[in-house]
């Protein structure tokens, strides 16, 4: 399976953490998005909004990182992509954290660190207090869920759990609110001994 993917990108590394903790092999084809690459009319070919990831497997070809989560995690039986109801816990959480919580965390991540990379200027104070208002609102969400559980679905390690953390991998970078949250981050502190998770890592920006 081809995977165009950037490595500092989170909604990639959703991606790559579930390839790498189940074994399933991906031809990393890799797509440099500060130089435009995602709208070359090749890129564009293959995902019309001209965003990583893309993965193609076969006559398939996926856009949208928690879709291919899901589409990677299925080449196996395994537990982290369960044939239970546990799945629609799943896709929630995949939802939220798309809708919610990851938004919150990705307009801090453009705010204070992506700007500044892309020359566009300083963070917008009014977008950085109101990014930073829903973080809080949707930390304690995710803080509650955790309260006596190590993961998020069935106290298993899931695609949820690797989804709905992908957006906190530049927390510190971005100054995300995380003070407070006690089970959202011994909850991460969990991940980051998951071999997946650990070898999807960025490299340090
Ligand atoms: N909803 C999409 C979002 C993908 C996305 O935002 N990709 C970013 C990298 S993290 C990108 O390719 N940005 C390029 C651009 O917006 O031009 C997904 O989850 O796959």
């Amino acid at each position: 399976m081809d995977f165009y993917t950037n490595p500092v990108s989170p909604n990639c590394r959703k991606v790559d953490a579930v390839a790498k903790q189940l074994g399933i092999p991906l031809v990393h084809k890799q797509v440099d998005v500060l130089k435009r690459e995602t709208q070359s009319p090749q890129f564009l070919a293959l995902n019309p909004n001209g965003m990583v990831p893309v993965l193609v497997d076969g006559d398939v070809v996926l856009w949208e990182s928690n879709a291919i989560q899901c589409y990677v995690a299925s080449k196996t039986d395994n537990e982290m992509w369960p044939k239970t109801h546990h799945r629609y816990d799943i896709m929630r959480w995949q939802a939220w954290e798309t809708a919610h919580f990851g938004a919150a965390a990705r307009t801090l991540f453009f705010q204070r660190v992506l700007k500044r990379l892309l020359q566009q200027g300083e963070p917008d104070r009014a977008r950085v207090e109101e990014a930073e208002a829903q973080f809080k609102r949707f930390a304690a969400v995710l803080d509650g869920a955790l309260a006596g559980r190590r993961f998020l679905v069935n106290d298993q390690l899931t695609i949820a759990d690797f989804c709905v953390a992908a957006p906190l991998t530049y927390v510190e970078q971005a100054k995300m609110p995380l003070a407070g949250f006690a089970n959202v981050q011994r909850w991460r502190a969990a991940l980051d001994e998951q071999p997946g998770w650990r070898a999807s890592a960025p490299p340090p920006m």
